[in-house]
Formats: C-alpha cells, sequence, structure tokens
C-alpha cells in the first residue's frame, strides 16, 4: 500500500480485513510499528469521528499525532497553480503540503466536494494536488467523492456480526434538510459491490443515480419496499444528486427509515456513518433498535484507521 484513498488501495481486501480483526483483538501489541513515527492529520472541514477515531489509531499504534484544521489554525491557502497571491490567500498549498511533510510519517487528509463545481470534485482536484506535493503516504479521511476508512469500517462490522456465509446488503438513500456529498455512498458501493460473499443492492428515488464508475456490479432497485426485502443489513444515507449535480430532489418523507420498514428484512442489522439527523434520515426506533450497530461500526472506525496506518508504516 503506497496511499490509502479507495478500494483499489486496500490490495487484498480479505487479509487487509483478517488484520484488522486480529488488530482490533489485540490493539496494543502493533508498537513497534508507530514507535518513533508521527501521524499528521489535516482537516479542510469539520469531523468528530474521523478525528477522534484517527488520534486513537495512532495511540495505540504506539505513534505520536498532531492534528491541524486547514484555514481556521493555519494561513488561508492558496490552490491555483501560479497564482499571484496578491489578495486574501497567505500561503500556497504547494508550500504547506510539502513542509507538513517534513512533520510526520503519514499525512491524512479530509476535503469535501464543493457540489457546485461536478468536474473538479469527481477529478480530485484538492486531494490531486495533495498527492503531488507530498512527500509522505496520504491517507483520504474523506475526500471530495470517497470515504474509504468509513466503508472499511462498515465492512469490519459486517464482517464480525453476520451469521450467514452470504449476506444481503441494501444501501438506502434517506432523505436530508440540506445537499450532502455523495462520498460515503459511493465509497460504500466502491468496497460492497467488491465483497464476493455480498449480494448488494442499492435504492434510491429516480435521480439520485450515483456515479456508474463506482455502481457498476451491484443492482439497482428503485421500489424501497423490494430493495428491502430480506436484508441482513441495511445502511441508510443522505445524498446529492450526481447527474442533476449537488441538487436535492427529493424530500419524500416515507423514504425516512423506520421499524416498519426494518420489518420487511431477515432480522436486518442497521448502519449508518453517522452523524445522522434523527426523525429525518431515520427515526429513534430505528437507530436505538437492538439491531442498531452504529455504535460498534462507530468504535470501528479505530480499526479500520489503524490497520491502514500500519501497513504504511510498517
Ligand atoms: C457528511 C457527508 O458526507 O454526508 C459526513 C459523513 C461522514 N455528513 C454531513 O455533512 C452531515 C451534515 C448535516 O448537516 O447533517
Amino acid at each position: 500500500m503506497k496511499n490509502f484513498l479507495s478500494f483499489a488501495d486496500a490490495g487484498d481486501y480479505q487479509a487487509l480485513l483478517a488484520q484488522a480483526l486480529e488488530i482490533k483483538k489485540n490493539p496494543f501489541g502493533y508498537q513497534h510499528v508507530g514507535k518513533n513515527k508521527t501521524v499528521g492529520l489535516i482537516f479542510f472541514n469539520p469531523s468528530l469521528r474521523t478525528r477522534l477515531s484517527s488520534l486513537k489509531a495512532a495511540y495505540n499504534l504506539g505513534a505520536q499525532a498532531w492534528v491541524l484544521n486547514a484555514g481556521a489554525d493555519s494561513w488561508t491557502l492558496e490552490m491555483a497553480d501560479g497564482a499571484v497571491m496578491n489578495g486574501t490567500t497567505q500561503e500556497h498549498i504547494k508550500d504547506a503540503i510539502a513542509v507538513m511533510s517534513q512533520y510526520c510519517d503519514v499525512l491524512g487528509v479530509r476535503t469535501f466536494p464543493t457540489l457546485k463545481d461536478k468536474e473538479a470534485d469527481y477529478s480530485e482536484e484538492v486531494m490531486r494536488k495533495i498527492l503531488q506535493y507530498a512527500t509522505v503516504p496520504v491517507i483520504s479521511l474523506e475526500s471530495a467523492t470517497l470515504h474509504p476508512l468509513q466503508s472499511f469500517a462498515d465492512l469490519i462490522t459486517v464482517a464480525e456480526t453476520k451469521q450467514k456465509e452470504r449476506v444481503k446488503v441494501v444501501l438506502t438513500w434517506a432523505p436530508h434538510v440540506r445537499a450532502l456529498p455523495q462520498c460515503v455512498p459511493n465509497s460504500f458501493c466502491d468496497w460492497f459491490s467488491e465483497i464476493d460473499w455480498v449480494d448488494f443492492v442499492i435504492t434510491h428515488p429516480e435521480g439520485y443515480e450515483l456515479d456508474p464508475k463506482f455502481t457498476k456490479g451491484a443492482t439497482i432497485e428503485y421500489d424501497q419496499r423490494k430493495a428491502l426485502a430480506g436484508a441482513d443489513y441495511v445502511q441508510a444515507k443522505n445524498w446529492s444528486s450526481y447527474h442533476d449535480y449537488g441538487q436535492v430532489l427529493s424530500t419524500d418523507p416515507s423514504w425516512m427509515l423506520t421499524p416498519e420498514h426494518m420489518s420487511l428484512t431477515d432480522n436486518g442489522k442497521f448502519i449508518h456513518c453517522l452523524p445522522v439527523r434523527r426523525n429525518v434520515e431515520v427515526s429513534d426506533a430505528v437507530l436505538d433498535s437492538p439491531n442498531s450497530l452504529i455504535i460498534r461500526e462507530a468504535g470501528n472506525r479505530t480499526f479500520s484507521m489503524q490497520t491502514v496506518l500500519h501497513e504504511l508504516l510498517k
């Protein structure tokens, strides 16, 4: 592994998953790997789980870690190549990333999409610049189009709780009050459509089709109730439209996941990356039910990050 930006960087996912389950069993057993190493974390956007689980993962591994909230804590960064910096930006990303590489052995970066400029977002303009200027391995802490540490944590969660050889996993769109990125669903598709013991189904209202680059091989069922039938795992998530880029096309409350929806599943377990808008995306009764794995799933963020750090630092 050179960087960790998408499912492709996981390489042999079965081996990486097995490593994660080993690390979870013995979280402090790999401190020789992190000794005298420093993990740098840069956030261009808010974070709760990613920030804290990344610090915890570094500490478990015996490494040190620092966090920079770009924009808030540092100089205002210029992104454009060749810019004449006589305006409000104070430091070029080129210099900032090269300098930060001096202070760490691996660099985690969170960038979000603009949801306005599809071309810039889907070409991962900001992440590509960071890769160009970093001299240490880079981990995506959520980019413009993907959130691989979340999907890896979801995979760990499903793998360690599944009670059947093959499982049906459903990704369902859910309503929200804002336009959200497609990162989490794109990434979930990127990972789960490749897992050979998963039957993967996506359901959403028409117009919410994701980039086919990520949904290849998955079944798309527009009837949410049909999709949920017999599911072993249900992941609910809102996203804005990919085709009508960044737009909210529906707020239909009938898509909010309730116990009535879950009754169509095969005693299905519920997962969500969090944060969740309670009683908008998903009802309290689903989130707080014994079949809800949301807290375990958030806990597994430590182990997805620790496994990736272990791979990059070993
Ligand atoms: C982010 C998203 O990509 O959907 C982060 C998920 C890990 N979620 C939000 O931005 C939710 C913000 C809100 O207003 O509820």
